[in-house]
């Protein structure tokens, strides 16, 4: 999976380079490219905002910086080794996922729940562009030209109902979310195989590990009894009665779906 991300702050993007991300990006799992939007502006003060048409407070980033970034990253050439810069294969051979389509994420407090569901989609997309926005937002045209571009799937997403200052947060939320289930860059398969079975809708049951007591306050007896169909017993319930208690809206919910490909 190929990361490309745009932002007046690409320093923002530092934590995104430590622990498992650092890992699966050695081992050419992943691969993160961060670009500084100022790159793409053309007088001497790097202008990126403007004020706003029709008036209102606070400045809008302008279009012509990011047509350009977007447009030479989504045209620049995949890294050398990497899956995407193998031989074309024929139409027919390819999965959905290797249409050579790239999907271009503008975070934003107005785009669609970003949650699992979008996670596990996004796992499958083999090029991701995150463009971060600042200010008051970034003009509405550049979201409207590229959902009219050929090969680019554009997504908004919000990671959650508060106001950011800006994208490079959520795209390092959304980064962290999805790259842990690209198949290899997790440690642990089998936490992830648990999960994949796990309700959505639910939340996770508690858990224990040694020692036994700890400042007087002992494991769940169950945990230790080695009945494992008690033991699933008890953690379904504990599941059921920690979603009622925490998060009272997560009744069965609509799954957040995919959209359908252009021209179907
Ligand atoms: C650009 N302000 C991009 C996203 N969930 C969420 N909250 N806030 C954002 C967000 C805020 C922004 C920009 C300027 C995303």
């Amino acid at each position: 999976m190929l990361i490309d991300v745009i932002s007046i702050f690409p320093e923002y993007l530092a934590p995104a380079e430590l622990s498992l991300l650092g890992r699966a990006r050695d081992a050419g799992l992943i691969q993160l490219r961060v670009h500084d939007l100022r790159d793409w502006t053309e007088d001497r003060h790097r202008t990126v905002d403007d004020t706003p048409y029709g008036g209102g407070a606070g400045m809008v980033m302008r279009p012509e910086p990011w047509g350009r970034a977007i447009d030479w990253v989504l045209e620049a050439a995949p890294p050398a080794g990497s899956a995407l810069s193998g031989p074309p294969r024929r139409e027919a051979q390819r999965e959905p996922s290797e249409t050579g389509a790239v999907t271009l994420v503008f975070p934003s407090a107005s785009g669609s729940a970003f949650n699992q569901a979008a996670a596990e989609h996004l796992a499958t997309a083999p090029r991701i562009v995150f463009a971060c926005g600042r200010y008051e937002g970034i003009d509405a045209r550049v979201v409207e030209h590229y959902r009219a571009r050929a090969g680019v799937v554009v997504e908004e997403f919000a990671i959650g109902d508060y106001v950011l200052a800006g994208g490079e947060v959520a795209a390092l939320v959304m980064i962290e979310a999805v790259t842990r289930l690209v198949p290899g860059v997790l440690g642990n398969a089998a936490s992830l195989a648990e999960e994949s079975h796990a309700q959505p809708g639910l939340l996770e049951y508690p858990v224990y590990t040694k020692p036994p007591t700890w400042r007087g306050i002992a494991v769940p007896e169950v945990l230790l009894s080695g009945h494992h169909a008690r033991i699933a017993e008890w953690r379904r319930d504990q599941a059921r009665r920690r979603t009622a208690l925490m998060r009272p809206d997560l009744a069965p919910n609509a799954p957040w779906r995919p959209p359908s490909p252009p021209g179907s």
